[in-house]
């Protein structure tokens, strides 16, 4: 049975090849035509047209961590569709190293000297000790998990910030709408890690803005609709905030005219804090389809309502 296939990537040859040398048992051929008799599709962006005329689809593995991509055109996919999604460690490394850096480049400064370079400027202006930054890590799945841990392994104080309570790990977690306001204020870097879902779509608002500590930084690992981008801009130009880093957009490529592109405090990187590795993704993908063939519990599967 043929699995569709789509991957608007440069390398989606190399995935494709990945992911039919992993299914080699499967009587499979992965196709990028419509549906029609597929059972199972590995997408990533894909268009909706893709998917009409596809009744027999079972399963919808997203190519990455995210799946909102995929719960923006639930009108066109078959009702008994069940999604699942890319969990795995490698890119939990990379969000993690990206994070960690992020950090490390607000706490000791760097982009404050970076300016002070460009103006000749010789002005140390170095922060307090790591025990004493605080770093929220808002979002507490795998890969959030995998941020405050690097971040908490250099000695930075961390808290997790998650929907529901979870088990503690060696950094508190802390649930709900009230502790993230209480939270907050204390945060001196807000790392945003979250699944795209309605209840965190401009999450980042001028209230959300307005609570964060003077001189704290942002940084989005997450999705750009998390931000609402004028008051972003507005708390960065009155100097509430000193600094964000951004990595996802709501319109990507960011478009040239996006005022973040030349604002003097902001870091902007092109969606690649935790690009899906090819070789472990495809197996993570690869078992997620022979489980669902021999109708075995899936392990990273989406629930539809909660939206991740
Ligand atoms: C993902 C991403 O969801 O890279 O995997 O944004």
């Amino acid at each position: 049975m043929p699995i569709l296939f789509h991957c608007p990537w440069p390398n989606a040859d190399e995935w494709r090849t990945a992911l039919a040398n992993r299914t080699r048992d499967e009587p499979v051929a992965w196709t990028d035509a419509r549906a029609g008799s597929a059972d199972v599709a590995a997408v990533w962006n894909a268009p909706p047209e893709l998917f009409l005329a596809g009744p027999n689809l079972g399963l919808i593995c997203s190519l990455g961590a995210g799946v909102d991509h995929l719960l923006q055109m639930q009108d066109h996919l078959s009702l008994k569709a069940r999604l699942t999604r890319i969990v795995d460690p490698r890119m939990s490394q990379r969000m993690a190293i990206y994070g960690l850096a992020a950090v490390l480049r607000y706490h000791r400064r760097f982009d404050r000297y970076a300016i002070q370079q460009a103006e000749g400027r010789w002005e140390p202006c170095e922060g307090p000790d790591v025990d004493r930054f605080h770093v929220g890590v808002l979002g507490q799945g795998a890969i959030g998990t995998a941020i405050a841990e690097a971040v908490h392994q250099v000695g930075f104080r961390v808290t997790g910030w998650a929907r529901t309570q979870k088990r503690p790990p060696a950094w508190p977690i802390v649930a709900g709408d009230d502790q993230l306001q209480a939270l907050l204020p204390t945060l001196d870097a807000v790392i945003l890690v979250l699944p795209l879902t309605p209840a965190t779509r401009g999450l980042v608002n001028a209230g959300f803005l307005a609570q964060m500590k003077p001189g704290a930084v942002l940084i989005n690992q997450g999705r750009g609709e998390h931000i609402v981008e004028p008051a972003l801009i507005n708390a960065l130009d009155s100097g509430w905030l000193a600094g964000a880093t951004l990595d996802a957009f709501g319109a990507e490529p960011l478009p040239v005219d996006n005022p973040l592109w030349t604002h003097p405090k902001v870091l902007i990187t092109p969606h690649v804090a935790g690009l899906s590795n090819v070789e472990t993704g495809a197996a993570v993908i690869a078992a997620e389809i022979s489980r669902f063939r021999r109708g075995e519990p899936l392990h990273h599967e989406v629930r539809l309502e909660l939206g991740y």
